[in-house]
């Protein structure tokens, strides 16, 4: 590696091999990369573990798989030609077309030469003596950098349970979020899918289309939606082209980075008529609008909340044929919207074919993984030619977790983290200097349209960036109160909704002995990217900074 920029032009600073390692090649990490570059005219070295850019698209090549966003807005903004540029071919886009999408990106703002695929950063240590980061990696790079951002996203971390004698089944296994590239050919087979998530609702139609016989083990009942997928009425894709200054600017402000905003009246302030054509009206448009863009009391009140589960009770009673099956489909014991909100096209109407089972597993969970398939509690058992787990992910902590990152007095963050994470902004630690966590947990990031969250994200991190830079500022942490009040911030917005009585990743307790906490930001986009302005406009409140000419940015 050669010397660059920012190391030696400060002067009295220690020389590093580039100014930034950017971990991961998905939505994150090439904006960063882009902004850090090809902007700031600093040096940076991408680590992407997958083979190519994608991230998330890279690796969660399942039958099925595609955003549950709208394509128009489920892309970058920062450029408009390339927003003009690109056509989406239906309302949401597909796995292979989001990850033609970021392969052009990466073309098209020229990032390829400094991403470094098929690499796994394994390790990175904060010098004291020096402030520069050590990064190693699982090819034998050692790298020296001034800042560590990681874009390694939220949901990357696959979570296989540990089953009694999972390694003895004989079939096929596969996960969701670790698809095999030449895609699965399940013609003839019988086939399990344990699990019944966003991923499994969009796998299971189309597994079932293959499949002899095909049954999915369900613990958890979800609220489906329909996703109303299809080609986008060309008027509407023609008047969105020319409303690009317009829809960011709404997007940007908003919620949840959708063009969705809450009624103005509660579900319990309305009449039952009124209630139940505003929620039909969503129904029939599909997608999020029913959840995200509806009754705010549904968040903080039951009674409100329950009210809208009745609704799509009778929507699952009307969609899936047999009574039996259609009752263990309604979700019991939670609230709805506070487990993600899987979007449905066909999940529902594939337990009306005959070869399409459904098991329950609360009731009578998973005892075993034997040589021959699966075998229950009460000893039930079943026969298949291949298992798709379809499991889900550690979320928001697990990704950073797997990595030894060390800060000051060699600290782990993981163990820093051991009672939930501790972050300023979701985005920094302290203790961590210099370190940048995009869509890290206590960030908005998966409580939002992610690529809107992450380009505010980046955009911060590079004004930061830049700010230290034309100000000499050698290093940037959160101070410990300001850590501690954002920490009490994101528990104080939880505990006041309904998000808490759901056991949900959001919680983390879809793993196993991991701290009962809420993972993300619930302050929503809009305020929580003037809240960040706004801290960067007072000099960087929270955060303290070392060889700054001024002791601090103003
Ligand atoms: O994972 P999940 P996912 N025994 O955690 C079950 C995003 N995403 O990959 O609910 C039996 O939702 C578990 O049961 P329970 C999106 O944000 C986006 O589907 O914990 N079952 C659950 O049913 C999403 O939320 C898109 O009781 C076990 C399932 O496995 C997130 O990724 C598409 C079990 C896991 O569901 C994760 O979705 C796909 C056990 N021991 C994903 N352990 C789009 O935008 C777990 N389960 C389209």
């Amino acid at each position: 590696m050669t010397a660059s920029g920012e190391g030696h032009t400060a002067g009295t600073r220690h020389s590093t091999d580039v100014d930034a390692v950017i971990i991961g090649a998905g939505f994150s990490g090439l904006y960063m990369l882009h902004k850090v570059r090809n902007q700031l005219g600093l040096t940076a070295r991408v680590f992407e573990a997958g083979g190519g850019v994608g991230g998330t698209w890279y690796w969660n090549r399942y039958p099925g798989a595609r955003s549950d966003s709208d394509s128009y807005l489920y892309c970058y903004s920062f450029d408009e030609d390339l927003w003009q540029d690109w056509e989406w071919s239906e309302r949401y886009p597909e796995q292979h077309e989001i990850r033609a999408y970021l392969e052009h990106v990466a073309e098209r703002f020229d990032l390829y030469s400094d991403i470094q695929f098929d690499t796994r950063v394994t390790a990175a240590t904060f010098d004291e003596a020096t402030n520069t980061w050590n990064v190693t990696t699982d090819a034998g790079d050692s790298i020296t950098a001034r800042y560590l951002i990681t874009g390694v996203g939220a949901l990357s971390a696959s979570n296989t349970p540990k089953f009694v004698g999972i390694h003895s089944f004989r079939g096929e296994t596969y996960h969701t979020g670790r698809w095999p590239h030449e895609g699965v050919d399940f013609t003839g087979k019988r086939v399990a899918v344990i699990g019944s998530g966003a991923s499994a609702v969009q796998a299971v139609p189309l597994i079932a289309e293959e499949a002899r016989d095909l049954t999915v083990f369900q613990r958890t009942a979800n609220y489906i939606v329909p996703a109303n997928n299809g080609p986008v009425d060309p008027e509407v894709r023609r008047a969105r082209k020319q409303d690009y200054a317009g829809i960011w600017q709404r997007v940007r402000q908003s919620n949840f980075g959708f063009e969705l905003d809450f009624l103005e009246k509660g579900a319990l302030e309305v009449p039952d008529e009124e209630l139940e054509r505003e929620l039909m009206a969503r129904w029939k448009e599909g997608g999020f609008g029913i959840w995200l863009g509806s009754y705010s009391d549904i968040f903080f009140v039951d009674e409100a909340n329950a009210k809208v589960r009745e609704f799509l009770h009778d929507r699952i009673r009307e969609k899936v044929e047999d009574p039996e099956t259609a009752e263990l489909l309604i979700p019991k014991g939670h609230p709805f919207g506070c487990k993600r909100n899987p979007l449905d096209s066909g999940y529902f109407e594939a337990f009306n074919l005959p070869h399409v089972h459904l098991v329950d597993v609360k009731s009578n969970s998973i005892a075993e993984i034997t040589p021959a398939g699966v075998k229950l509690e009460d000893g039930a058992s079943y026969e298949f030619d291949a298992i798709v787990y379809a499991t889900g992910f550690d979320a928001m902590t697990g990704p950073l977790n797997k990595i030894d990152i060390r800060g000051r007095g060699g600290q782990l963050l993981r163990d820093k983290w051991t009672e939930g994470p501790r972050t300023y902004l979701g985005l920094t630690s302290a203790g961590f200097p210099n370190l940048f966590t995009i869509t890290g947990p206590q960030s908005p990031s998966v409580l939002s349209n992610m690529p809107v969250s992450i380009e505010q994200h980046v955009e911060f991190i590079a004004k930061i960036v830049g700010d230290m830079r034309d100000r000499g500022a050698e290093t940037i942490e959160p101070t410990r109160e300001a850590e501690d009040a954002w920490v009490a911030h994101n528990q104080e917005l939880a505990e006041a909704t309904l998000f808490p009585t759901a056991d949900t990743w959001y919680m983390g307790a879809n793993i196993p002995g991991k701290p009962r906490v809420f993972l993300p930001n619930l302050d929503f986009v809009g305020p929580y990217r003037a809240r960040c302005d706004e801290i960067a406009a007072n000099g960087y409140e929270g955060f303290t900074l070392t060889g700054s000419n001024q002791g601090a940015m103003a």
